[in-house]
């Protein structure tokens, strides 16, 4: 196990669920925070519960990580202190809609594909050369059980958690020989607001997703984010998928009575 004491963390979407949870279980490792997403208040608001927790430092900005020049300008600005980049979780996402993707609205398909994909890849370009040229580094993916297995409705989310996959293997090709470890973290369902973005503040309809199910919780896929980051250096953990008891694949759940 390696020490994350000190070490510099970069969370994107940290505001909520996974990324939020990430954050808490980086900061009882020790480490320093650097916590990005839109709703800056919300990032503020974590500041003192994460140093109570164990955090170095914590430094919140504001990023849409669809704005690649945002994303550009923002890693560059990093003082000299905060730049040194050891983990990035590339965890900002969403869904929205859950519709046949020949009825689907396609301003939806921007915002996923914007967002799962060529912002994650914004930031990765952002980040990993420096990372290259530390000889250290560790880049962890969200990616989903959606990206295995397409389900009704979803094709273009899934598309995007199938692209991540790929982006992700294909990360770690071009990194070989290099000291930088990729990841990437496919959960199944858990309860975040991932579900009030997908049907846009339908709280009903969000609910009705957990109905009888005990989901994944944002702390259980912070730990496995945390323990694949904390493996000896020379350990890459390619991959882990995750769901709860209830859940066998993207269409296999199991609804209690
Ligand atoms: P939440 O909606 O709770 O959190 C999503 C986070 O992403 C928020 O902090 C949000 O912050 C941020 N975000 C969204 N768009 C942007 C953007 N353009 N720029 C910067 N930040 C952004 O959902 P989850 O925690 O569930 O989702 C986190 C990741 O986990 C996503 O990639 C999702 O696809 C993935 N995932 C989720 C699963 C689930 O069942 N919940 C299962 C498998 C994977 P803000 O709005 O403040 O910008
Ligand atoms: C989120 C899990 O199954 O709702 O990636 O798409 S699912």
């Amino acid at each position: 196990m390696i020490s994350l004491k000190g070490k510099i963390v970069l969370i994107t979407g940290a505001s909520s669920g996974i990324g939020r949870a990430t954050a808490f279980a980086f900061a009882g490792a020790g480490a320093r925070l650097l916590l990005c997403a839109r709703r800056l208040e919300l990032l503020q608001e974590l500041e003192a519960p994460l140093m109570k927790a164990g955090a170095a430092a914590v430094t919140t900005f504001q990023l849409d990580v669809r704005e690649r020049a945002a994303v550009d300008a923002a890693v560059a600005s990093l003082p000299a202190e905060w730049s040194a980049i050891a983990v990035l979780v590339n965890n900002a996402g969403l869904s929205r809609g859950l519709t046949k993707v020949y009825e689907d609205d396609p301003v939806d398909w921007d915002e996923m594909i914007d967002t799962n994909v060529k912002g994650l890849l914004a930031v990765t370009r952002a980040v990993v050369p420096g990372m290259v040229v530390r000889g250290a580094g560790h880049v962890i993916n969200l990616g989903s059980t959606a990206g295995h297995m397409t389900y009704a409705n979803g094709a273009v989310y899934c598309a995007t958690k199938a692209a991540e996959m790929a982006i992700s293997e294909g990360l770690k090709i071009d990194l070989i020989g290099t000291a930088v470890r990729v990841t990437s973290v496919d959960p199944g369902m858990a309860e975040t607001e991932f579900s009030k973005v997908r049907f846009r503040g339908d709280d009903e309809r969000a609910a009705k997703v957990y109905e009888r199910i005990t989901p994944l919780t944002p702390e259980d896929i912070a730990e496995a984010i945390l323990w694949a980051a904390t493996r000896p250096a020379h350990v890459n953990i390619q991959s882990i998928v995750l769901t709860t008891i209830d859940q066998a694949n993207s269409m296999v759940f199991h609804r209690h009575d």
